[in-house]
């Protein structure tokens, strides 16, 4: 009895949170009386775009989770402010459960050859995955690791390369643990690198140039995510005198640490943490940036979602050195992506195309003296928000080959300064 009575409250602690009759929201703000009632919003809903009340600004609008117990409230305030709103996620528990269903309707599924780029896997299978991709491709693939997290996890490093001296490119891939998309497109750009992929012209190739891929930064997150609570977004660090768990890794950097858009609040989804580089996963990406800064050619990160290709800077209101550039390549990047399915991303200095937010990876990388930085927002924008269903993962991974191979063309002969 008693031990039935122990599995029972173990079910309760690690059963999943449910999100029946949450609502996604997007506001229109036209004045700053309004755009103060959302950020007043703060401790009760979960902001999706942009990420942080601090960015919600009179004439913008504002993705938001509202918990169901306070949906009617929040609209009632809403209708009393005059706030034009949308509902974009009518029932976020079941567009949640539909994210995942052709996985579901295949079963359990295993790494190897008969690897699915079609699904989101778990942190077990793409760690085995990242072994069977070594074992599979030995001259061309190494596995190393730049460290572990937190809880103890692995934090893998795939390096693909066929010619020696070709210009080395880093990529990382699920830094925020709920944007699912970005690890499954990390593990599409390895496919694509081993010739495995759909479309075969103008895509990232090892012909001239190295990867260092990074498939899963944050896996405590990315294992919380999948098993607790979907919609959680920093790292599972916890530290004394802290009442949340948790501290954003893309506010963690040495890039304007602790600075605008980023928050002291340990239950913020912005929280900074205690200090830069708190984070393992952040001070082992920081420390392999730093001893390799010099011969990095160009570094990309991806987040969802908005489907926008951010660059420096993103802690100061001012344009890099090279902007322009990196202006004109996202560009030309953007076209290619656009070409391929028809979706629209937009580009522009962090600053301009998100809003100020401190302490991001690529600021840090972008100073370290790596000249060709992004962050790219991946699908979509917004109707599925981080819920993007899995029968788009493959059109997802088509349409950033062909940005990313626009990308590593230019960085291929680029020189900066
Ligand atoms: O806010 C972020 O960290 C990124 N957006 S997300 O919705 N995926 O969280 C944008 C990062 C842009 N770069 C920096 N803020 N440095
Ligand atoms: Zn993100």
């Amino acid at each position: 009895m008693r031990s039935l009575l122990f599995l029972g409250l173990l079910s309760l602690a690690v059963a999943r949170k449910t999100f029946f009759g949450d609502q996604v929201l997007t506001v229109h703000l036209e004045n700053e009386a309004q755009a103060k009632t959302i950020r007043d919003l703060e401790t009760k809903v979960d902001f999706w775009s942009p990420d942080s009340p601090y960015s919600i600004k009179a004439g913008t609008t504002a993705d938001f989770r509202v918990p169901s117990e306070i949906l009617p409230a929040v609209k009632v305030t809403l209708r009393r402010q005059k706030i034009q709103f949308e509902v974009k996620i009518e029932d976020v528990e079941i567009l949640l459960q539909a994210q995942t269903e052709s996985r579901d309707a295949k079963g359990i599924l295993n790494g190897g050859i008969d690897y699915d780029y079609s699904v989101y896997h778990t942190y077990d299978e793409i760690m085995q995955w990242t072994t069977d991709i070594e074992k599979e491709n030995p001259t061309l693939v190494k596995k190393t690791s730049i460290g572990t997290s937190t809880e103890g996890r692995d934090l893998p490093m795939l390096t693909l390369s066929k010619y020696p001296n070709t210009p080395r490119i880093l990529i990382d891939c699920g830094i925020h643990a709920r944007e699912w998309i970005a690890p499954a497109y990390c593990q599409c750009l390895v496919r694509t690198l081993l010739g495995g992929g759909t479309i075969t012209t103008g895509i990232p190739t090892l012909n001239d140039a190295t990867y260092h891929i990074l498939p899963l930064l944050n896996p405590d997150g990315y294992v919380y995510s999948r098993e607790s609570d979907r919609m959680w977004r920093k790292t599972r660090s916890r530290y004394t005198g802290n009442v949340c768990y948790g501290t954003d890794p893309n506010r963690n950097f040495k890039a304007a640490w602790s600075g605008p858009g980023s928050s002291a609040n340990s239950c913020s989804d912005t929280y900074y943490g205690p200090s830069a580089e708190s984070e393992p996963e952040v001070k082992a990406l920081a420390d392999y940036v730093r001893d390799n800064a010099d011969d990095l050619k160009m570094y990309v990160t991806f987040h969802s979602y908005s489907q926008v290709i951010i660059y420096p800077y993103s802690y100061k209101d001012e344009m890099a050195p090279n902007g322009i550039d990196l202006g004109d390549f996202a560009q030309e990047g953007a076209a290619a992506a656009k070409a391929t399915h028809g979706k629209t991303y937009t580009y522009g200095p962090g600053s301009e195309s998100m809003y100020l937010a401190a302490g991001g990876s690529d600021d840090f990388t972008y100073d370290q003296g790596v000249p060709i930085v992004y962050t790219i927002e991946l699908r979509d924008t917004g109707l599925n928000g981080f819920l993007l269903p899995e029968r788009q993962i493959l059109a997802q991974c088509e349409e950033m080959d062909q940005l990313m191979g626009v990308l590593q063309n230019r960085a291929k002969t680029y020189s900066y300064p």
